[in-house]
């Protein structure tokens, strides 16, 4: 096989199966006939008998009954809910969609392979958003930004690409409950600003129609620029009529060849990318434009929020590029039509290990949100280093913005409970690629599993989604279960020991975001600095700096705007400080910095200990790759280790109180 089907390659492993004669549904929908062979298929490859499947109006007094309410909506997270019940038994998963028995079929799968009881299980299921996406950054020419995992399976040589393989992928999103990807990156190329022409509409629709097949819209990233760049017009301007009229007749066009289609989504007046300011308009009005010739056949516009101006001065200590996407959009609360979705980074900059959680949630209650999150692991490891996302995700969903008394977290706003949005949700940029494991690190396909869950259950903890994934994906073994899960939930604070202390960030290399590189980003254009000194470091984002804290809401604002009070992990975030300057632990800043330095790298070598331990237990091709990995990132981690802490003795000349190897 050239690739694996990871956690859906079902394997007779000592589960107990349920008996199950046969399999009956209710309606032929193509996803009901999906759910019905996914649950034949995994039952055999577990062991059983393969059931027999069978069209039926009524309910079976024995089996796997599959039942379709009929209608809803595919925006409507409570059509998309299903129920699972178990009877003397026969086991009836019922939804009033299609998809919600898909969802269903394979929440049974995962019950079988986790060793869940499914005996007198009466149980509803229901998603708390209505969006649960995952963002592509393929090429047409089949590289992949911030790709870490191989080639596109999506793309070859300006081409579509359809075969098993998408399928396959397809399959596996459905099994956490994804039901809408972007393919293609938001930096559009020159091949994918013609998705919206005939030229792709052919095998855009073989495309959606493998997603469809799984519940799961298509959706494209498409140019700002394309009433110039492919219309031939001299404008793009969104206030102009002929513009808003090439867009309407390419929504036409569009959806007469793909019904299905699900939307656009635009970076826009970002890195360079083409979009409404070059007209004088603002985010809205650029919005709006192809929200309206999409609106009649039901489409959607997701609008990315990541707007700053990256051609800073770095002398210049007042603009603040973590103030860009509130100061660009929370004016304009209550301008976007409400096909219209913006899609917000968890951080005010840019996916750094540590970032506080962006002001702009439930900052703007008349407007439809969302949150974007990266399991490409661009800062986080690049899936080399291991890196497990999910307790930080639960983290930034919990987090509370304090502007309500009551549904006021991150996952309140982008479930549309804070305020009654019926269009929201949440998405990933991907970590897939052509590799056989698809996510270069075996283990990075934990933040895939994760993302999926969590975003249909976000009152999953990050211990349950490992385990299920463990269980999943290497089998039963209790030593593995206990093994893979402590690795996976340490690492992302391991990751942050080596790389990002006291929320400082940006201390990569520039080239490719990975190594250390203290000044990289110090005197460049790109808005991203630690100002460090001879006295202290952090980036001042107080009243006396940029400004910043004030996004938040009182008793945020007070909380991050006061050295006393401002959590340590988010310290240098919001304050720059004296190396000696004491925190909420007792040690002072360089010691934090030399002691987690030495943590990281020691914390690695467990992982080493840890791993090799599994020897024998689990798939050798596995054990292999990760073996590997876990080599690399110790190598990184010590060089890491050795140059930020030699940058730092180097700048304030403050010896190690413990003593240990610095280079001078
Ligand atoms: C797709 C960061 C990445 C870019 C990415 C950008 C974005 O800056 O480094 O590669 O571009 O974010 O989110 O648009």
């Amino acid at each position: 096989m050239e690739y694996s089907g990871l956690w859906l390659d079902h394997k007779p492993e000592g589960a107990v199966l349920p008996d199950i004669g046969a399999v009956y549904y209710n309606s032929s929908a193509r996803v009901v006939l999906t759910a019905a062979r996914e649950l034949r298929d995994a039952l055999s490859a577990m062991g059983a008998a393969a059931p027999e499947l069978k069209l039926s109006a009524f309910a079976p007094e024995r089996g796997v009954y599959l039942f379709e309410g009929g209608g809803g909506a595919y925006t409507d997270k409570d059509a998309q809910a299903y129920e699972i019940e178990e009877r003397d038994g026969l086991i009836r998963i019922s939804s009033e969609t299609a998809q919600g028995v898909l969802w269903g079929a394979f929440e049974l799968i995962r019950m079988i392979r986790c060793r869940m009881p499914i005996e007198g299980i009466s149980k509803r299921f229901a998603p708390d958003m209505p969006l649960r996406m995952l963002d592509h950054w393929d090429n047409t020419d089949g590289s992949i930004e911030r790709g870490y995992s191989g080639r596109s399976f999506l793309f070859k040589d300006g081409e579509i690409i359809i075969n098993e393989r998408t399928r396959c992928y397809a399959r596996l999103l459905a099994s956490v409950g994804i039901n809408a990807i972007v393919i293609n990156n938001v930096n559009v190329d020159d091949n994918a600003v013609r998705f919206i022409t005939g030229r792709y509409f052919d095998s855009l629709g073989k495309l959606s129609e493998v997603f469809a097949g799984y519940g799961i819209k298509l959706f494209i990233s498409a140019d700002y620029a394309a009433p110039i760049d492919i219309g031939g017009m001299d404008t793009a301007d969104p206030c102009d009529k002929r513009v808003a009229e090439w867009w309407e007749n390419t929504a036409a066009e569009i959806y007469k060849a793909l019904p299905e289609f699900g939307g656009f989504l635009i970076k826009a007046d970002s890195e360079g990318r083409p979009g409404p300011v070059t007209y004088g308009r603002d985010q809205a009005e650029g919005a709006n434009v192809l929200a309206r010739a999409l609106k009649p056949y039901g489409g959607i516009v997701i609008w990315r929020c990541f707007v700053y101006n990256c051609h800073q001065d770095w002398r210049d200590r007042k603009t603040d590029r973590a103030r860009a996407g509130y100061d660009y959009f929370k004016p304009l609360d209550g301008c976007f039509d409400d096909n219209v979705i913006l899609q917000i980074k968890n951080g005010p900059v840019d996916f750094q290990v540590r970032e506080p959680v962006s002001p702009l949630f439930g900052a703007m209650p008349a407007t439809n949100q969302m949150l974007e999150v990266q399991i490409a692991q661009e800062y986080t490891g690049q899936q080399r280093d291991l890196c497990y996302l999910i307790p930080w995700f639960k983290e930034i969903l919990d987090f509370k913005m304090r502007l309500n008394a009551e549904n006021d977290t991150v996952a309140d706003y982008i479930s549309g409970r804070a305020c009654g949005n019926k269009l929201c949700g949440i998405a990933a940029v991907c970590n897939t690629g052509g590799d056989y494991n698809w996510t270069g690190h075996d283990l990075a396909a934990a933040n895939l599993y994760g993302f999926g869950r969590l975003s249909f259950d976000t009152s999953l903890s990050a211990e349950r989604i490992a385990g299920e994934w463990i269980m999943q994906t290497f089998g039963g073994d209790e030593k593995t279960l206990e093994v893979v899960s402590d690795m996976l939930l340490s690492s992302w604070h391991t990751y942050e020991k080596y790389t990002a202390p006291l929320g400082v960030g940006w201390m990569v290399a520039q080239s490719d975001h990975y190594g250390p590189d203290v000044d990289a980003f110090e005197y460049s254009r790109w808005g991203t600095y630690h100002y460090s000194d001879r006295n202290g470091l952090g980036v001042d984002r107080t009243d006396s700096g940029t400004g910043y804290i004030r996004q938040y809401s009182e008793p945020l604002a007070e909380l991050y705007g006061n050295t006393e009070t401002c959590p340590d992990e988010l310290l240098l975030f919001f304050h720059h400080v004296p190396y000696t300057h004491v925190l909420k632990s007792g040690e002072t800043v360089i010691q934090h910095i030399y002691n987690t330095h030495f943590e990281g790298a020691e914390d690695v070598k467990r992982f080493i200990d840890a791993w090799s331990s599994l020897e024998g237990r689990i798939d050798r091709g596995a054990f292999e790759r990760v073996s590997e990995r876990l080599s690399m990132q110790l190598e990184n981690a010590e060089e890491w280790r050795d140059i930020i802490n030699t940058y730092f003795y180097r700048k304030s000349g403050i010896a190690d109180d413990k003593g240990r190897k610095i280079y001078k």
